[in-house]
């Protein structure tokens, strides 16, 4: 194999995960794949060290045994995330389909759907290197008892899909239990003792599938805390008191409700709300831009006197009778500017916490909330 073309790996030794970087060696542009929360700092080190500008995050499926720093990531370095459409991981930027393929400098990766594991799960292969997320291990395979896992579909992943590589395609696993680092599609096919029996004969489907159905395997120690986290990418849904409201609305007198930055987000990258970033122009200068969200102020820098045009610039810009969603810095603003709005015809929901959380209200709560802080993606100016 040629070395140049060799991913670094990291291994988190809590979870056994592995964590690949790859990147192009002129436009010095880089991927990550499968990062852990709590190897941020590894991470933004080697990115450093490398001289590195991160353009994707990708995930092989939603981590039920570690929390990814996905969100984390893309708030450093104004990456993107790319998740397997079938995962759900609604607030990633891109939703990967089966054939996929992400350019960084003029380095391809193709995302290819191997579900069984879980039923979103994919791979990814870049030049002879095949990351094969929990569908093939090395010398096994992931278990395909939870998340819609089956073994069905990862026999026919591994089979169909996996092995039709070529043999010297390089192996690099989600995750490996016992010191090894990587493999071969080759070895694999010959050697792997989950598709293969005791004699070296390729298990037939039925006998795979019996195998994996009598695993009996203990749940991963972190599968409830990590799912519910990973499908939002890796925010921690623990932060504050108005958790119980992340994926619910609660609705108000004077406008439709209030929400929390997650759910918002959700609905704009759904197409179902529109964000209204309604922070002055100076504000969002300084402290950070929502990408894609509408700037329409509506307290004006100096003197915080309400923007007389704030009616004109919404009407213009939001059909009216739609479904709007008020961002501000704190929380605070952007309840009168959600009532104005539901005034004005359309269904108005205010975003609570706004775009930095309250800081009165952080303290003896120990973690900020907020847009921001709750590591959904913004850009500083
Ligand atoms: N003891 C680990 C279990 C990890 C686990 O179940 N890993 C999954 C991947 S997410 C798997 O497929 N393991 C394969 C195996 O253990 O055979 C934990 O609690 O996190
Ligand atoms: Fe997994």
């Amino acid at each position: 194999m040629n070395e140049t073309y060799s991913p670094i790996q990291f291994f988190d030794p809590t979870s056994s995960t592995f964590t690949y970087l790859l990147f192009d060696a002129v436009s010095r542009e880089a991927v990550i794949i499968d990062p852990v929360d709590s190897q941020l700092a590894r991470d933004l080190g080697a990115l450093k060290q490398y001289g590195l500008r991160l353009k994707y995050v990708m995930e092989t499926h939603a981590h039920a045994d570690h929390i990814t720093s996905a969100a984390a990531l893309i708030e450093h370095t104004g990456a993107m995330v790319a998740t397997p459409i079938f995962c759900n991981v609604t607030p990633a930027a891109i939703q990967l389909n089966d054939g996929d393929v992400l350019t960084f400098g003029s380095e391809k990766i193709e995302a290819m759907h191997t579900a069984g594991h879980t039923a979103g799960s994919m791979s990814f292969v870049w030049r002879d290197n095949v990351f094969t997320g929990d569908t093939l291990l090395i010398g096994g395979c992931g278990r395909t008892d939870f998340q819609s896992g089956s073994a069905e579909a990862l026999y026919d992943s591994v089979m169909l899909i996996l092995f039709k590589l070529p043999d010297h395609t390089t192996v690099w696993p989600a995750h490996d239990y016992k010191g090894q680092t990587k493999s071969s599609i080759g070895y694999e096919k010959k050697h792997n003792q989950r598709f293969n029996d005791e004699h070296g004969e390729r298990r037939s489907k039925a006998a795979f599938v019996e195998l994996m159905n009598a695993l009996n395997l203990p749940k991963p120690r972190l599968i409830d805390q990590a799912v519910p986290a990973n499908l939002f990418l890796g925010v921690h849904h623990d932060a504050g008191a108005n958790d119980e409201l992340t994926y619910a609305v609660r609705p108000a007198a004077s406008y439709a409700g209030d929400i929390s930055a997650e759910l918002a987000h959700q609905w704009m990258l759904s197409g179902r709300a529109t964000l209204v970033d309604i922070r002055s122009h100076a504000e969002r200068a300084w402290v950070g831009f929502v990408p894609d969200a509408l700037g329409i102020e509506w307290k004006m820098w100096p003197g915080m006197v309400t923007n007389p045009s704030f009616d004109a610039e919404l009407k213009a810009a939001v059909p009216a009778g739609s479904q709007v969603m008020m961002l501000c810095r704190s929380g605070v603003r952007s309840i009168p500017a959600s009532e104005r709005a539901q005034s004005l015809g359309y269904t108005a929901y205010n975003i609570l916490e706004g775009f930095e959380g309250d800081p009165d209200g952080q303290a003896h709560r120990g973690k900020k909330g907020g847009w921001r802080f709750r590591g959904l993606p913004w850009r500083q100016n």
